[in-house]
């Protein structure tokens, strides 16, 4: 017997960027433990990391490419493969156009760093732009309004969470989640420093949270009403005299602007529409303003509904017009080593709204539509009509709005292709899979994540095992299906290649900074704090920040109208959505040890609430909205307001054909049956989870 061995990565389950020591002997996993030197995570990591080796193992996971026969799925070869994906997208883009063909990019892609280097080479080839992706059920709004004020939509402040002396957080659950467009492995100790350093954290949630149980103040707001409340901070603040613009007075724009705008929704104003008592609104904006330094951040909460980008916008507002952006502890920008804005110009035309979506007339952004669209574009007959598909790495019918009608959907293509690691509830409407290596057996570097991260870093970690069957690395498939489609030969990049270039001429390379040097550091490169740079980092063409751009002022119509808005008689329930500490959205439930134990997939609700509907914790209740209508036990629960009720994502193992067997289980349902494709941010076209319109019934025992 081999002797025990140990081997340093980074877990690429999430955003947090989790250091980790793999103690393995042969092929066999002994133990996944935290990696105590990691320089970024210093020793944290959370369940899901060691359910990698069981991913790694796991029976289920794809070995060869299938295709669908009529007999069931059948392994073939690449070759084979290839040549048939090549042959019949290549017929249906000369029949149809370019366009028939679209893609859907899930959200592992992020987390996958030779896709991320690789995908030009199979958009090139592809040519269509009816493309889809996870970010439009997720962070759009943030580049939206880093777009339009910061001038490129990857320029997005991050919270400096290790130094300041307030943090209000609105929408997020970083204590389970790990942090979101915050990435902050052992958020807990983070936060319990600001408190030890005499600071102040705040959560603003219709839920008592995670977060909110070690926080130091909690705030229950009502479902989408966050814009409102950001607008009532800022009036304080100008009303008051509190606004400091500070070191970046000379280049803000639009002060008076914003100002006239927040004018009307003074604290009393939004407080009904909120359930926030004016006084306590007046008193959180003094204490952001007056603090040392204080850092607002506003995530899945407050970018996946409604006013998805008045929050990410206002979010900005308010760190801004308090003097605490691009300052310690406050609203920061990274300096990765691998920098994706590096070729970005100052002043390079955004392509924001370039295009139009055929059936709604959603906006376009960075290379891609609302996937919200998605099912319709499939649907609707017409010139540009979406014919066949890829999947890469993505679980729409249990992720995207209204997920449910993209079954129909995806069934009455001409053809459809899936690049996955398992045969699920999307998958299984592809014609020809293509097995992916996963976790373990790929390198990974962090490409995106970097730039999101509280501090700091860089890191690259080796493939510890070999692929158990005839997987091909992601990047590879997608040089493959290039090749496929064009004919033309690869031309040999490699993903390392692509990354050591980035890295000898990013701002660190001057320091000696490339990928053998990485190779040399298995627990990553400390490479500092976050410092002050946004003078550098600005990609307006005259170096400013816009604080009222036009697009967002016109959008305070529909911020007016929501104010007086009502619950609705048929559906009076706002529901919310929940993550659990051991999933990762919809993937993850095919490890037995993260699954076992009672369902979790339960509807939370009021005990107010549960009295009026004459349930008691443990019934089986349905829940419809105008979409779809699910059922699940009950847990009553003070925790959330009343009137609101959460139901955690990523679940629904329960559809036919799909192989997960550890994950039907435990299928729970899918939240997506309920939401709904035409509730999205009308701004960004970014899904509307939060907020969907729920009425909950007791069924009779
Ligand atoms: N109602 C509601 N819906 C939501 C959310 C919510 O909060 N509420 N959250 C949204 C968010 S934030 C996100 S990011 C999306 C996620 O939406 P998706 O990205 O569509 O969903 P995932 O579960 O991440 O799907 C990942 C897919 O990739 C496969 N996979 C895993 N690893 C690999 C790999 O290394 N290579 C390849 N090729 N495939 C792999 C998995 O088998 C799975 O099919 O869901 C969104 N949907
Ligand atoms: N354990 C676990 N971790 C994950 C994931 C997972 O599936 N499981 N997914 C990963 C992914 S892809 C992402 S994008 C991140 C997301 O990371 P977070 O943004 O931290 O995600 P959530 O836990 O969904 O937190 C959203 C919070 O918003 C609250 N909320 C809902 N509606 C509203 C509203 O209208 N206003 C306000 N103020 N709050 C509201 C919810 O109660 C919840 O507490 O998590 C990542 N980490
Ligand atoms: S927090 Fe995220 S990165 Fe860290 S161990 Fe868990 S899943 Fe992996
Ligand atoms: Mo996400």
């Amino acid at each position: 017997m081999s002797e025990v061995q140990k081997h340093y990565r980074t877990c690429n389950i999430c955003e947090a960027m989790c250091g980790i020591e793999v103690q393995y002997q042969g092929t066999e996993v002994i133990a996944i433990k935290p990696d105590k030197d990691d320089v970024f995570s210093r020793g944290h990591i959370c369940p899901k990391a060691v359910a990698l080796q069981d991913y790694y193992h796991d029976p289920d996971r794809l070995q060869t490419p299938v295709k669908r026969t009529a007999e069931g799925w059948e392994s073939i070869s690449w070759d084979e493969a290839m040549a048939e994906i090549g042959s019949r997208m290549r017929g249906i883009q000369d029949e149809y156009g370019a366009d028939a063909v679209g893609v859907y990019l899930g959200n592992p892609n992020a987390h996958n760093f030779g896709n991320a280097l690789m995908f030009q080479h199979f958009f090139k080839a592809l040519g269509s732009r009816s493309r889809f992706s996870s970010a439009s059920a997720d962070q759009l709004p943030h580049h939206v309004a880093a777009n339009y004020m910061f001038g490129a939509g990857m320029v997005i402040p991050i919270a400096d969470i290790d130094h300041t002396d307030y943090m209000m957080i609105i929408g997020g659950n970083p204590v389970v989640s790990n942090g979101s467009m915050m990435t902050s492995a052992g958020v807990p100790g983070r936060i319990k420093d600001i408190k030890a350093r005499d600071g102040k954290v705040v959560t603003v949630d219709p839920r008592f949270t995670e977060t909110s149980k070690i926080a130091s103040e909690h705030v229950f707001i009502r479902p989408e009403a966050d814009a409102l409340f950001l607008m009532a901070l800022i009036n304080v603040i100008f009303a008051e005299g509190l606004a400091e613009l500070g070191h970046l007075s000379a280049i803000v724009e639009g002060v008076a602007t914003l100002q006239a705008a927040a004018a009307e929704f003074t604290p009393e104003a939004i407080a009904e529409r909120t359930g926030i008592p004016a006084e306590d609104t007046r008193r959180l904006a003094r204490e952001f303003a007056t603090a040392p330094s204080a850092v607002c951040y506003s995530r899945m909460g407050a970018s996946t509904q409604s006013f998805g980008t008045l929050c990410q916008w206002l979010t900005n507002c308010l760190n801004i017009i308090t003097g605490n952006c691009d300052r310690r502890g406050g609203a920061m920008f990274p300096r990765p080593a691998f920098d994706l804005l590096a070729n970005t110009p100052r002043g390079k035309p955004s392509s924001f709204g370039r295009y139009r979506s055929r059936v709604r007339q959603l906006p376009y952004n960075n290379g891609e539509f609302p996937v919200a669209t998605l099912a319709e574009e499939i649907l609707t007959p017409g010139e540009g009509q979406v014919r066949a598909m890829f999947t890469i790495a993505g679980n729409p019918v249990l992720s995207a709005p209204g997920g449910d009608g993209l079954d129909a959907a995806f069934e009455s293509l001409e053809f459809m292709v899936a690049v996955d690691i398992y045969i699920n509830e999307t998958t299984r409407h592809a014609d020809i899979i293509l097995p992916a290596t996963h976790g373990l057996e790929v390198p990974h570097f962090d490409v995106f994540f970097n730039s999101f991260a509280v501090r700091n870093t860089v890191k690259f970690s080796e493939a510890l095992f070999e692929k158990t069957g005839d997987q091909k690395p992601d990047w590879q498939i997608l040089k493959l299906l290039a090749t496929a489609l064009t004919g033309k030969p690869d031309d040999g990049t490699t993903p390392e290649m692509i990354l050591d270039m980035a890295l000898t001429h990013g701002h660190y390379g001057g320091e000696g900074m490339s990928l053998e040097k990485l190779r040399q550091h298995p627990h990553g490169i400390d490479l500092g704090p976050l410092e002050p740079w946004l003078d550098e980092r600005l990609k307006t063409a005259e170096g400013n920040i816009f604080l009222a751009p036009e697009i967002f002022l016109e959008d305070l119509t529909r911020l007016r109208e929501f104010m007086s808005d009502g619950a609705s008689e048929a559906y009076p329930f706002a529901m919310i959505g929940r993550r659990l500490a051991r999933n990762h959205n919809t993937w993850t439930h095919n490890s037995y040890r993260l699954i076992k134990g009672r369902d979790p997939v339960t509807l939370q609700l009021n005990s107010a609430d549960a009295a009026k509907l004459g349930v008691t914790a443990g019934d089986t209740v349905a829940v419809r909205s105008q979409n779809g209508r699910v059922e699940m036990p009950v847990e009553v629960d003070d925790h959330i307001m009343p009137g609101v009720v959460s139901i955690p994502q990523g679940w629904g193992h329960n559809r036919k054909g799909t192989q997960m067997s550890v994950a039907e289980g435990q299928p729970g349902i899918s939240i997506n049956t309920l939401t709904d494709v035409g509730r999205v941010d009308p701004v960004s076209g970014n899904a509307a989870f939060n907020g969907t319109p729920v009425a909950v019934e007791k069924l009779a025992s």
